[in-house]
């Protein structure tokens, strides 16, 4: 429903005009970094109602709204100033996008009169963001941030959710807006905001593959998880007796615990085992999932041709991309598996998930085994055993790529459906995790949430400890700590005779540098010690980190890995 904004009056400054129309989308925090084309903006933040988490950089600024718009389900706003501000807010929007999460950002500008005349931090905004936003503008009037903002947060949270970015320039946010223009529509705010249903011709299609299928199995991506469709996806698998795999995105598509669940396949989190399960289907449903180069491990698996492919998408340009497809369903995830357990009736397929679960055991015993062992360098496996051991179900864990992404992937079972894992698949940038967990953690504050990062990622996100510092948000911070970039030093080693080329950088005591944060921290180099450590750390009312010196990737057993681009 449209809801009108109350206001006496008559006129507002474009920038009080900005914070009444992020409240009125239902917008409660916004996450940013001042600066000298900010300051009206900021004087009309401080006697508003919006929360501001004020960050170290704007990077971390985009992450943290993608972090809290990836648990809430809301729209993550997130602002910086112009020039170094909007170059340095960018790798947060990409990622965003590129895992189809609402979030917009908000540059502040210099004035429209000032445009063109070597003017400090002058930036071409618009062409900046084009490429990485599904959505973009630059403000030149005031009048227009009324409609500009609504169409923002339309695009953002219809079809397949994506970022924004506008541009609002220091005079546009001082000239007067008519106060009766200022009114939104709330639930743009949320998404999947429009949900569409799939051609009911197609539903047949499907539905009659699906009756005449061996082997079907459920590959679900980060779709499945946006669109909040376990419920839908559970009846279903059951109707089907068929398993459920998710991408690293999809990871609470399906309680991991379940009978149907295979848990994630792919070159960063797969295993041989699951890639067996893969390889078996005769028909796979693809569910909010791109089928993209990790997933299938570069088109290998399942293998062109071995499988008749349904793939449901809400976006019609993915079905088809990369695999030949039988029957495209173009809708949200959610209503499209509605539609197909509607077609299929009270079928109840006579299936054996007894394979799949002598897979997960096979894979399981393996990663026991070294997860126990008493070794020193601390095994990886160690830390994701002891640390998924500690966390309660509802615990929200955010993994780094490196070490963290591959290995709780793969072996952290998610107990319980919706987003408890997140990981930054889209781009896989570095430094993502701390950032990240700080905006889950603000958008819910009830439960423990953990970032894992390795120690390169902690070198380019380290700053934000004082945020989390500042704020006393009692979540933890786990560093797996090697010295080496050690994801890289691993692919010269598979790939290239263990021709080692500049990946090593010296040890650094995390737990120390922590410290100076006021941050309280433990280092750990005993493997005994791992548990009891975390204990403490997770069970602690206040800010920890854990640094716990690991054994590098190279000389590890990594789950599936794949270092060719
Ligand atoms: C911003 C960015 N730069 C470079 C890379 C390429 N990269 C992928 S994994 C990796 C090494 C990660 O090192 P670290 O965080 O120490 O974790 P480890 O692999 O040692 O566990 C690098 C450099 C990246 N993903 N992101």
């Amino acid at each position: 429903m449209n809801k009108p904004v109350e206001t006496r009056a008559a006129t507002l400054s474009g920038a009080q005009a900005v914070v009444e129309l992020l409240r009125a989308h239902g917008v409660e925090v916004i996450f940013g970094l001042c600066g000298d084309t900010s300051l009206p903006l900021y004087d009309a933040l401080r006697g508003s109602a919006l929360r501001h988490i004020l960050t170290r950089d704007e990077r971390h600024a985009a992450y943290m709204a993608d972090g809290y718009a990836r648990v809430t389900g809301k729209v993550g706003v997130c602002e910086g100033p112009s020039g170094g501000g909007a170059t340095y807010i960018l790798p947060g929007l990409v990622e965003a996008n590129e895992s189809s999460i609402p979030v917009l950002a908000i540059n502040t500008d210099i004035s429209v009169s000032s445009r063109g005349r070597f003017t400090l931090t002058e930036l071409d905004q618009r062409a900046l963001m084009k490429p990485v936003t599904k959505w973009n503008a630059v403000l030149d009037r005031a009048a227009d941030i009324p409609r500009v903002f609504r169409q923002a947060f339309q695009e953002m949270t219809t079809g397949r959710p994506g970022a924004a970015h506008i541009a609002l320039p220091f005079d546009v946010q001082n000239a007067p807006v008519d106060a009766g223009d200022v009114w939104a529509d709330p639930s743009l705010g949320v998404y999947p905001s429009r949900r569409v249903t799939p051609d009911p011709e197609m539903v047949a299609l499907a539905a009659k593959l699906l009756r005449s299928a061996k082997q079907p199995l459920f590959i679900c991506g980060g779709g499945a998880v946006i669109s909040r469709a376990e419920a839908e996806l559970c009846e279903l698998a059951e109707k089907l007796q068929a398993p459920v795999a998710t991408t690293i995105s999809g990871k609470g598509a399906i309680d991991e615990r379940c009978a149907h669940s295979v848990g994630v396949v792919g070159s960063n989190g797969g295993t041989p085992e699951t890639r067996a399960v893969v390889d078996a289907a005769d028909v796979i449903i693809f569910v909010g999932c791109r089928a993209g180069s990790v997933t299938t491990e570069r088109w290998r698996h399942p293998a062109p041709e071995q499988a008749r492919i349904i793939h449901i998408d809400v976006d019609p340009a993915v079905p088809g991309r990369n695999y030949k497809v039988d029957v495209p369903l173009i809708g949200d995830a959610k209503l499209a598996l509605s539609a197909l357990s509607e077609a299929l009736g009270h079928l109840h397929r006579e299936g054996d998930l007894s394979p799949v679960d002598a897979k997960k055991r096979a894979k399981f015993e393996k990663f026991e085994a070294l997860a126990k062992s008493t070794d020193s360098p601390i095994k990886p496996e160690r830390v994701v055993f002891e640390l998924s051991l500690l966390l309660d179900p509802d615990a929200i864990l955010v993994a780094d790529p490196g070490t963290p992404c591959p290995y709780f992937s793969a072996y952290h079972v998610v107990r319980g459906a919706g987003r408890r894992y997140i990981s930054n698949r889209a781009h896989g940038a570095l430094g993502y995790a701390l950032a990240a967990a700080i905006g889950a953690h603000i958008g819910r504050p009830n439960v423990k949430t953990v970032a894992v990062m390795g120690d390169g990622s902690f070198g380019m996100c380290a700053g934000e400890l004082e945020t989390v510092a500042r704020l006393k948000l009692p979540m933890t911070a786990v560093v797996i700590s090697n010295a080496v970039y050690g994801w890289i030093k691993a692919g010269q080693k598979s790939g290239y005779a263990q021709r080692y080329f500049s990946v090593d950088f010296s040890a650094t005591d995390h737990a120390a540098v922590a410290s100076g944060f006021g941050i309280r921290s433990w280092r750990v180099t005993d493997p005994s010690q791992v548990g009891p450590v975390l204990k403490q750390a997770l069970a602690a009312a206040e800010p920890t980190l854990v640094d716990i010196v690991c054994q590098p990737l190279h000389e590890a057993k990594a789950p599936v890995s794949e270092w060719i681009a």
